[in-house]
């Protein structure tokens, strides 16, 4: 039986891309419109974007997707199967890079048990001397230190581009990212004939107008696939609990460890080592705020449900 991967979910039918042996995606053809067999309905599951299929093909050259490979992983927002890199855009400039939702970004994909890659675009935009000095290498030496990768691109120029590429092949990727960072103007960059609607900031509302509509994985040419999510989505902390929080924190690990007293909060209590480690300058101040921003938050919003 034919194998390949949902590629896009519409009105009840499944768009399936064919593997040639060895698992590649073809991307020369197109894909195979299909409607999933009555069983799965039963069953109550549903194939999802990224789903490794089976697939029949009926007579008037569609098919039906037969099985469901065992999910690797499966995120909820955006719907999408198979997902083992999360692309993390912001932009240097237009709109200012935002560190909170950085932040609140890396908590999820920590939580998911995701690779990050935090791609600062719009690189053209950067200014150093206007700035007075180079934030936009002092973000990037804070997030290395850390342990993450973070690579500079811009689509005007073409930086970064080919590492970038690298970076997805073989992967199947979700772009997060703010509207109006570049995220569809980086996949058309990426992507040979690709013409993804790209959209002015509007400058009134300060941020992107939301262009981007349904879940769709958009083929590389290197066996790689690309979810460009629908604009910005909304991320809340209602899955996480207050104890999981710090250990979303990668760099807290090793202090956290030598607290003085277990389940310690690291906010106010007497030989916390992770608050010490913020003294001390080995955790960087910007981290430490959005920790304790978000443990408000997550508070705040369990005492309402
Ligand atoms: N200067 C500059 N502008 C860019 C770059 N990439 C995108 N833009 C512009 O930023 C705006 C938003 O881009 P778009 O790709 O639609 O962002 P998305 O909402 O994240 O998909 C558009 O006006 C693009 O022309 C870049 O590398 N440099
Ligand atoms: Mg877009
Ligand atoms: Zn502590």
């Amino acid at each position: 039986m034919p194998e390949g991967i949902i590629v896009k979910a519409l009105s009840g039918y499944y768009y399936v891309m064919p593997l040639e042996d060895g698992g590649v995606p073809s991307v020369e053809g197109s894909a195979v419109q299909c409607r999933a067999r009555g069983v799965f309905k039963k069953k109550g599951i549903s194939p999802l974007v990224g789903d490794r299929v089976d697939y029949v093909l009926t007579e008037n050259g569609e098919g039906t997707v037969d099985r469901i490979h065992a999910r690797e992983t499966e995120l909820i927002r955006p719907p999408v199967a198979n997902v083992n890199l999360a692309v993390l855009l912001f932009s240097v400039k237009e709109p200012d890079m935002n560190l909170n939702l950085l932040d609140k970004f890396l908590v999820h994909i920590e939580q998911a048990g995701l690779d990050a890659l935090i791609v600062l675009t719009k690189q053209d935009l950067a200014d150093p001397e206007a700035d007075g000095r180079d934030t936009v290498a002092d973000v990037k030496a804070m997030y290395r230190q850390i342990g993450y990768e973070v690579i500079s691109t811009s689509s005007r120029t073409g930086e970064g581009s080919e590492l970038l590429k690298e970076r997805l092949a073989g992967r199947i990727s979700v772009f997060s990212g703010q509207s109006g960072v570049g995220k569809s103007s980086m996949l058309n960059a990426l992507v040979p004939g690709l013409s993804l609607e790209t959209s002015e900031i509007s400058m009134r509302l300060g941020r992107g107008r939301h262009t981007t509509r349904h879940v769709e994985l958009i083929p590389l040419h290197n066996g790689g696939f690309v979810a460009d999510t629908p604009g910005f989505s909304q991320l809340d902390f209602l899955e996480i609990g207050v104890e999981e929080l710090s250990t979303c924190f990668r760099e807290f690990a090793q202090y956290a460890d030598e607290c003085k007293f277990r389940g310690c909060t690291h906010t106010h209590e007497p030989g916390c080592r992770v608050i010490a480690a913020k003294e001390d300058g080995l955790i960087a101040e910007s981290r430490y705020r959005h920790y304790e921003q978000f443990l408000n938050e997550m508070k705040e919003k369990k005492r309402r449900y």
